[in-house]
């Protein structure tokens, strides 16, 4: 189902399920080669959320600030592939959202255990804010916290459950969102642990 969350942003619910296990194949193969770590804001805090990426660029965050860069500050190398199942998946997605032309070339996975959270924060440090950010939730179910273009205005709350896919973009790009601290709980296939893995147009 399609379900609109803002002016330009859907919430396409179960759309990654059918995929799954390939999904994760792919997310345990680029953890082996870039793993999973808690990186440093740069006020010095560590943040809750494990992270990785894949694709020509990825996100990361030290003590200099946060930005995109080729290689995995933690192994000298560059960032895995984009498999091409990811890049398929948030291609349909995009479009089924109505942006047309959307090749990624970042994406950011992220890994909560029990208790980790996201900060209400705008995405901003991609070069292309003219195109969308596509996520994908695997694992537990988290209430995802989508707010306004002020820090200030009231947030929605919805619940991202294994599978849903969210796209936002346009005139909802710079909306402020984070995630409330994960509830204890366990998931099938991931155990005590979601991952939430965004698409991006960085470079
Ligand atoms: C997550 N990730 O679930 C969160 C939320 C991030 C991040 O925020 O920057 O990696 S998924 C992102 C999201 C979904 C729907 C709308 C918006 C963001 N938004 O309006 O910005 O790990
Ligand atoms: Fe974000």
């Amino acid at each position: 189902s399609i379900e609109k969350i803002g002016e330009q942003s859907v919430v396409l619910r179960q759309f990654a399920s059918a995929m799954q296990h390939d999904l994760i194949t792919a997310i345990d193969q680029i953890a082996a080669r870039a793993p999973f770590r808690q990186m440093v804001t740069p006020g010095g805090y560590r943040m809750s959320a494990a992270m990785t990426n894949c694709g020509t660029l990825g996100w990361v965050t030290d003590r200099q600030g946060y930005r995109y860069q080729a290689f995995d500050p933690l192994t000298g190398k560059p960032w895995p592939a984009m498999p091409v199942i990811f890049k398929t998946l948030a291609i349909q997605a995009a479009s089924l959202a109505g942006f047309n032309d959307f090749q990624p070339d970042a994406c950011l996975i992220n890994e909560y255990a029990i208790g980790a959270k996201m900060s209400l924060h705008q995405d901003k440090n991609e070069k292309d804010l003219s195109q969308p950010v596509v996520s994908v939730s695997l694992g537990m179910a988290a209430t995802f916290l989508f707010g306004g273009l002020q820090r200030q205005d009231k947030s929605q709350k919805i619940l991202l459950q294994h599978g849903d896919v969210v796209v936002w973009g346009g005139v909802d790009r710079l909306r402020y969102h984070g995630i409330l601290a994960l509830k204890a709980g366990c998931h099938p296939l991931l155990g005590e642990r979601r991952i939430n893995f965004t698409f991006r147009c960085a470079g």
